[in-house]
């Protein structure tokens, strides 16, 4: 008998117009033929080719994709969300490349920059020339970025940051890295090329997680700064939450295409595995499984668009984010493990993407904001009270 997908069970192609049709094809297309017969390669070696990847994305136009002018795409949140689907269906540590280039570090020149910083970085991040990264998280103060302890302080006209900042995606690669730090005004950003004296960002191996993506930790020693250096429209930890809000977003869409692979590489293999003599996708337990995961996903397939449509209207809010943002990586994860059951020991191995990708949610988890910051950040919009602290 036919078959259906989870995007044809849903009618999700009726929501979206022709144009993100074909732009969301286009990367798939991308991620299909330049991404996926090499993924499983970089993930165990570890590594990622960052300079040559961020040149193709930067052809294909994703990344800043949702900005305009300066060389950016200006296109839909949508569109941009749909992008990211379709790259983190091939591994969460492309979308994560294009979310911090894009979403962060552009989005922080973007909204928070000088002209003169536009100007300099913007048109180069867009076309994956120049490579950026974004300082908030520390040692000491991940979920708490108020507890910050990197500082700034003026010296005549000049800036001397000094701090360390951790598990910085792309942190060993960027030219351009967006500094948060304290001042005696509160926290500011700071743009630093990184081949300034006292910069140094050393690369964090051994993870087990997220392997085809460099993080790094930036190590700021006394980094003089010309005064023009700070982003002059970023004034308090409204900054870089606001900059978060935009990565979220793409992780809401994104982490749905971990799960989408996911699932369709367990129905896959449950058509062709036999166990007691009949396929394994013959089960009624298989099934149960597959119509679960398949109803979590449709679901959170309608949230994302949802959420897409009042981005593109202006209308989105921060906790309505945090729903997104909790609820994709939440239940990707959730269907990662899942399927990872489905293709019993062959779902240990590299051979399939399911444990690769269930490895990779785990840092989705945590990064962006953890799950618990979400649901504090819901339980204080639906309460009034805030339970932080
Ligand atoms: P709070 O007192 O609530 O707020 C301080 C100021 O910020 C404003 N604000 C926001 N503005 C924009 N967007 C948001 N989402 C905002 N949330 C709060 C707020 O209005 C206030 O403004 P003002 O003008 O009154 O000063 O702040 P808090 O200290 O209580 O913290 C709130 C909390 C816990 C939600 C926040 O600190 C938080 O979100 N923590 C999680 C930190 C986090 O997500 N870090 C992510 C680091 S980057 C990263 O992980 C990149 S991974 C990239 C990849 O590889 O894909
Ligand atoms: P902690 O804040 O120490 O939290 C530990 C645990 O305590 C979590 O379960 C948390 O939810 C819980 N917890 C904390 N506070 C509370 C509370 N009030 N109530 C209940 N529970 C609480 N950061 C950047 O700035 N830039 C990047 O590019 C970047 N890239 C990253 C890439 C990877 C691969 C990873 C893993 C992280 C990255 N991060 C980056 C850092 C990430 O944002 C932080 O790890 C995250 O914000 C959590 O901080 P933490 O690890 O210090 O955990």
């Amino acid at each position: 008998t036919e078959t259906e997908t989870v995007a044809e069970l849903f009618a999700l192609d009726s929501l979206i117009s022709d144009e993100e049709r074909q732009i969301r094809d286009t990367v798939r297309r991308f991620a299909a033929d330049r991404i996926r017969p090499h993924i499983a390669d970089w993930f165990e070696a570890g590594v990622l080719p960052v300079r040559e990847l961020a040149r193709e994305l930067g052809g294909l136009g994703v990344l800043g994709m949702h900005l305009d002018g300066y060389g950016c795409a200006g296109m839909s949140a949508t569109t941009y969300g749909l992008a990211c689907l379709e790259l983190e269906a091939v591994d969460s540590g492309i979308r994560s490349l294009v979310s911090v280039q894009g979403s962060l570090a552009m989005f922080a020149i973007h909204r928070y920059g000088s002209e003169e910083h536009k100007q300099r970085w913007l048109p180069s991040m867009a076309a994956g020339e120049a490579l950026g990264c974004f300082g908030l998280t520390e040692p000491d103060f991940g979920s708490n970025p108020a507890g910050m302890r990197t500082n700034a302080r003026r010296d005549g006209d000049d800036w001397i940051l000094r701090g360390t900042k951790m598990w910085i995606t792309n942190g060993s690669v960027a030219d351009v890295a967006v500094v948060w730090a304290r001042t005696d005004d509160g926290v500011r950003g700071f743009v630093v090329p990184t081949d300034t004296a006292g910069f140094s960002a050393p690369e964090i191996k051994h993870k087990l997680s997220l392997r085809a993506s460099v993080t790094a930790e930036l190590v700021l020693d006394d980094v003089r700064l010309p005064a023009s250096a700070m982003l002059p429209e970023a004034r308090g930890l409204s900054g870089p939450l606001g900059c978060l809000n935009e990565a979220r977003f793409g992780i809401v869409f994104g982490a749905l295409g971990a799960a989408r692979d996911c699932l369709e590489t367990a129905i896959d293999y449950a058509q062709s595995r036999e166990v007691f003599d009949k396929p394994l996708a013959a089960f009624q337990l298989t099934q149960a499984k597959l119509a679960d995961m398949a109803l979590e996903l449709g679901k959170g397939q309608l949230l994302a668009l949802h959420l897409g449509r009042l981005k593109d209207r202006h209308e989105l809010r921060p906790e309505q984010v945090s729903l997104g943002k909790l609820n994709s990586v939440r239940e990707a994860i959730a269907i990662a493990r899942e399927c990872r059951t489905i293709l019993g020991a062959n779902g240990i191995t590299l051979e399939y993407p399911v444990i690769r990708h269930a490895n990779n949610l785990e840092s989705v988890l945590t990064y962006e904001g953890t799950s618990e910051m979400h649901q504090l950040v819901i339980g204080q919009a639906l309460t009034g009270s805030s339970a932080f602290r």
